[in-house]
């Protein structure tokens, strides 16, 4: 069960996470967070209806019917609240042993998005200290953490510093995206606190920037934990795809709303069942 929202038109949130999380073959449930005209980066004067009343009701009703879910993957959360509900959304519809992924989707580029604060920021940073696996990235990972936000020419000490601060947080494992120790190359570390492994992964830096790429990583690696490849192994897979998807957008200029993922849907399809 994935929960974020609906942002009608602008390609993140719930209208690429249940296609990229179908494509893999995972039967997907959604619970709206909020509805929007347009996601919130580029446009102005989008609408906004809050659904958060909704979530407790939902959750009651699922409760009844007896419905609990084998993963619960969190996006964005419209205030304060929703990320309250989604803790008890873990207690009380998350299977025994089931995973929590949270992806503090609220940040990119040393900038919170629209309507967020610092107090959004520590209460994310609660959410996560819940969870099993975490997907921030490096502005995400700052803000969560209180730690100066560096764009890009990182250190092995700027990042292992921001690894150990969202350990301190409490999720078990860690996938910090948009690491990058030289221009060309962008990529992220797999922390797995328990172990303490730490592997890597890059891509060659693509120049065209784009919104909802973190939400398409998100879905497609939670697509492919759920047919069980690692951690690791997941990651790098939805980080080629995203990348893929971004080389098939480059150069339109009208479409910097979003990326063309579903052309790059073949491709993951292909390396999933490979
Ligand atoms: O892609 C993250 C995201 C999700 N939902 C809404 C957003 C954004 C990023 O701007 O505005 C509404």
């Amino acid at each position: 069960m994935t929960i974020q929202d609906i942002s009608c038109y602008g390609q993140c949130s719930l209208t690429v996470a249940l296609p990229i999380i179908s494509a893999c073959g995972v039967e997907t449930a959604i619970l709206p967070s909020a509805v929007l005209s347009t996601h919130t980066g580029g446009f102005t004067n989008f609408t906004f209806r809050d659904l958060t009343d909704d979530i407790p009701k939902i959750m009651e009703h699922w409760k009844s019917e007896g419905i609990k879910f084998e993963c619960i993957y969190t996006g964005y959360l419209g205030s304060l609240t929703q990320i309250e509900y989604v803790k008890a959304l873990f207690k009380n519809v998350l299977k025994e042993g089931g995973l929590k992924i949270v992806d503090p989707a609220m940040a990119d580029n040393g900038k919170l998005y629209y309507g967020f604060d610092a107090d959004f920021a520590h209460a994310m940073a609660g959410l996560c200290s819940e969870a099993d696996i975490i997907l921030p990235n490096i502005t995400e990972a700052c803000f969560m953490c209180d730690k100066e936000f560096i764009a890009d020419h990182h250190t092995q000490e700027y990042i292992d510093d921001l690894l150990a601060a969202l350990k301190n947080l409490g999720a078990k494992k860690i996938v910090l995206k948009g690491v990058s120790y030289e221009d060309s190359k962008l990529g992220i570390i797999v922390y797995d606190t328990v172990s303490g492994e730490k592997l890597d992964y890059f891509n060659e830096r693509v120049a065209w920037l784009s919104h909802g790429t973190g939400d398409c990583f998100a879905a497609a690696l939670t697509g492919a934990v759920l047919q069980n490849r690692s951690l690791y192994d997941a990651a790098v897979l939805a980080a080629d795809f995203v990348v893929e998807a971004l080389r098939l957008t480059m150069g339109d200029d009208n479409h910097r709303y979003g990326v063309k993922f579903e052309k790059a849907l073949p491709m993951l399809v292909e390396r999933l069942n490979k």
